[in-house]
């Protein structure tokens, strides 16, 4: 991606996760958003955007951040929401035996005293691979990473859900399921 289609993916999920209303949007409880009212609030705020630029992005993003409707008209992130209104109904999903959580040393502390918890977003993200993690992990730091017993998760009945793009959510890990890796 180049800076310009970093700076939209931002945009993007700075208003389709966390703040729909700092430009006047409206998401449903699946999250989506109608794309020419979308354009229209971000040229209002001064912003260059057009379908072609989001179709653009959508179908170029490194993480596949986000997903157009069947009828083209309407946008979503697929995963990593905090906006109160959006209550995305995941499929549940048998999940691998074990997943990874990269998160910063300087959390481990009370990651071990109170376990994942998701925090501002709806769910906990865990990752398949490691290398997923450690990237994840870096945003906050130096960074750490922890091994999920999901398969004893899953069998004591806790969810698992898969979004789009490959992330697993759950809404907490206790610490009982926690190691360092
Ligand atoms: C930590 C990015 C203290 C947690 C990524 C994490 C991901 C605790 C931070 C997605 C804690 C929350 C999500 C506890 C959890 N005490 N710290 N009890 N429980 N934490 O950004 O998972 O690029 O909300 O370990 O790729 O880092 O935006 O979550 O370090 O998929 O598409 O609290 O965001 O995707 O940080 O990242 P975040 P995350 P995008």
């Amino acid at each position: 991606m180049d800076h310009i289609d970093t700076k939209i993916s931002k945009f993007l999920s700075y208003v389709l996760r966390h703040q729909p209303e700092s430009i006047g949007l409206t998401l449903d409880s699946e999250g989506w958003a109608d794309i020419s009212t979308l354009i229209k609030c971000a040229v209002k705020q001064g912003k260059r955007l057009n379908y072609p630029m989001i179709e653009k992005i959508v179908a170029t993003n490194d993480k596949k951040r986000f997903a157009i409707s069947e009828d083209r008209k309407r946008i979503r992130a697929v995963q990593g929401h905090s906006a109160k209104r959006v209550n995305i109904c995941y499929q549940e999903k048998i999940p691998p035996a074990v997943l990874y959580h990269g998160t910063a040393t300087r959390f481990l502390d009370s990651i071990f005293k109170q376990g994942l918890v998701a925090g501002n977003r709806h769910y906990v993200h865990l990752s398949a691979d490691e290398m997923t993690a450690i990237k994840v992990g870096q945003r906050h730091g130096k960074v750490a990473i922890l091994k999920i017993d999901v398969q004893l998760m899953y069998e004591q009945g806790i969810k698992f859900h898969q979004a789009e793009n490959g992330v697993w959510l759950t809404k907490a890990v206790p610490v009982e399921y926690i190691s360092m890796k």
